[in-house]
């Protein structure tokens, strides 16, 4: 499958597409769009995501999605269509060539190679290049632009014997250095990166924790890789942190082990110090530029998730499980149901909504203070359940990657989790689910404003602004773009509604939530502020 927007220069490569019918193009209406199906098809099957877009505005308006891919490490391939040579430099409408544009300095800050095909003869050995590249080490996005003399010409592809992967050698006496550190410890914490979710990797974390019994915190792209319901789990740290996490790291522990995660902003709930162990802290990442840029390690190993726990179990024996953790919540979902406005509390409307749907949906979060309530209050068991793009932190990731992931996953249910501003934002894609008969499930979390900005202003600055997203009907809007729409204000409607199982396909519910239910939290902007204003000194 490959999504995208089509024009002239990357024409072509659709002309060549129309012999080729077991290729579905999907023709989103933003080429953002595009590239957030594409990092949601890579984070929902583990395979590359292939985008295809147009020279100019069509790769300018990918930019966002290509940085959000390239933050949060995830493997697609952006084909890009561009003027022929003989037309570069001379003023051609669109030109990205080094000459004009420049798409390949552009993107080079946003992907792991991005590069300008000379001819014909080097299209395929470019392109298995890109995808191996894409695929090896920490993942990420990859860009080739194709002039139309090299697309347009005959070449005969030649047998390429390219193969993604690299081998990581894990040296024994560190394997063993990480077993007596961890013997000696008496408050040990495992926290895991969205690195751990990939094959079988989350079950050798659990198996690990297991024989360890260390609990398990998450980062919030990794919620999902440690069944939450498991005893040893304590949730989430990092934004809209589970209690129970946190109020662990508080108590102290002696050794963390952190795997899989960049240990960025967003994990870590701004490099908090309560991530600080007072003894060892281990970190076991693919990338080796994440080893010790935030916290200071006292054992860095550059290996993949499951290649370490593997080595590790072979040398742990097996325990019965001893200890209990659990995860805590800020308030019980079921039970807060409305807010001081009578309107549906957000806790209460995602608790219906894992309540209707089948437990193995897959979800797709985008960003704002909807985020904070659904990664604190949906509860995921399985691994790929949770798909959120954290990285880059853009708005209107979630219509993308649920699109991305219902076309890996057409016999899964697929629900978005989105707030009015990010639908307001990216609302087209509700054409292409409509277009392609997905039957995604769009909850917009709908406060009637950029809500995250305007809480965070007031936290930060005491002052209120308003950002409202008004005027939007979210149901007529939807309607409009051929998807049946629901208005939900009040609980238990949510758990009413047959249509949410039985309508074969996609669903926008308008979720009036409570403005008045706030989730606790530390503002991230706080940190950023001075806490007093440093007078200007002038030197004659
Ligand atoms: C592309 C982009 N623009 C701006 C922001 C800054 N921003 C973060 S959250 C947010 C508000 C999102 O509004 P909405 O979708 O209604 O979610 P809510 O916070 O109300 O739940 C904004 C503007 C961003 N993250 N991404
Ligand atoms: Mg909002």
């Amino acid at each position: 499958v490959v999504f995208g927007v089509p024009g002239g220069p990357i024409s072509p490569v659709h002309d060549a597409l129309l012999d080729r019918p077991a290729i579905r193009v999907v023709t989103t209406r933003h080429e953002s769009g595009a590239l957030f199906a594409a990092a949601g098809y890579a984070q929902a099957t583990g395979k590359i995501g292939v985008a295809l877009v147009t020279s100019g505005p069509g790769v300018l308006n990918a930019l966002t999605g290509l940085g959000s891919a390239w933050c949060d490490g995830l493997p697609v391939l952006l084909l890009v269509g561009e003027v022929a040579h003989r037309n570069m430099g001379k003023g051609a409408l669109q030109d990205g060539s080094s000459h004009h544009l420049n798409i390949v300095a552009m993107a080079s800050h946003v992907t792991k190679m991005a590069v300008e095909v000379r001819q014909a003869s080097q299209v395929a050995p470019l392109v298995q290049r890109a995808i191996a590249t894409a695929l090896s080490g920490r993942q990420g996005p990859v860009v080739l632009t194709l002039p139309m003399d090299a697309t347009l010409d005959r070449a005969s592809p030649p047998e390429i014997g390219l193969q993604a992967g690299t081998s990581y050698g894990i040296p024994r006496n560190l394997v063993s250095e990480v077993l007596r550190v961890m013997g000696e410890t008496r408050r040990g914490l495992i926290f895991a990166g969205s690195g751990t979710r990939r094959g079988t990797a989350p079950d050798l974390l659990r198996q690990f924790a297991e024989r360890c019994q260390w609990p398990v915190v998450t980062t919030l792209k990794g919620k999902g890789v440690f069944p939450e319901d498991h005893p040893l789990a304590l949730g989430c740290f990092g934004m809209a942190a589970h209690p129970s996490a946190v109020d662990y790291l508080r108590n102290g522990v002696d050794t963390v082990l952190a795997i899989g995660t960049s240990l960025g902003e967003v994990a870590t709930d701004g490099f908090s110090p309560l991530l600080e162990a007072k003894r060892h802290f281990i970190h076991v990442d693919i990338e080796a530029a994440h080893i010790g840029r935030a916290y200071q390690t006292s054992l860095g190993l550059i290996a993949p998730a499951d290649q370490f726990l593997r080595r590790l179990l072979e040398r742990l024996p097996a325990a019965p499980l001893r200890k209990r953790f659990g995860v805590r919540t800020h308030s019980d979902a079921q039970f807060t149901t409305l807010g001081s406005e009578g309107l549906l509390a957000p806790q209460r409307a995602l608790w219906e909504i894992q309540q209707t749907l089948r437990p193995d949906t897959l979800f797709t979060c985008d960003m704002g203070e909807h985020t904070m309530f659904a990664s604190h209050y949906l509860r995921i068991q399985r691994p790929d359940q949770f798909i959120v793009m954290t990285g880059l932190g853009s708005m209107g990731s979630a219509i993308g990657a649920a699109i991305g992931a219902q076309i890996a996953h057409p016999d899964r249910p697929v629900a978005a989790i989105i707030g009015d501003g990010c639908l307001a934002m990216y609302a087209g894609e509700l054409a292409t689910l409509s277009a392609e008969r997905l039957p995604v499930r769009v909850f917009v979390m709908n406060d009637e404003r950029l809500g995250m900005v305007e809480i965070g202003h007031a936290a930060v600055y005491n002052r209120s602004v308003h950002y409202p997203t008004t005027p939007l009907d979210v149901a007529r809007l939807a309607e409009s773009l051929g998807v049946r729409s629901l208005v939900v204000t009040r609980p238990d409607q949510i758990l009413n509604a047959r249509e949410l199982i039985e309508h074969p396909g996609p669903i926008v519910i308008d979720v009036r939530i409570d403005r008045t239910v706030r989730m606790p939290r530390k503002d991230r902007l706080v940190a950023a502020t001075p806490s007093q204003p440093q007078p200007l000194k002038l030197v004659n």
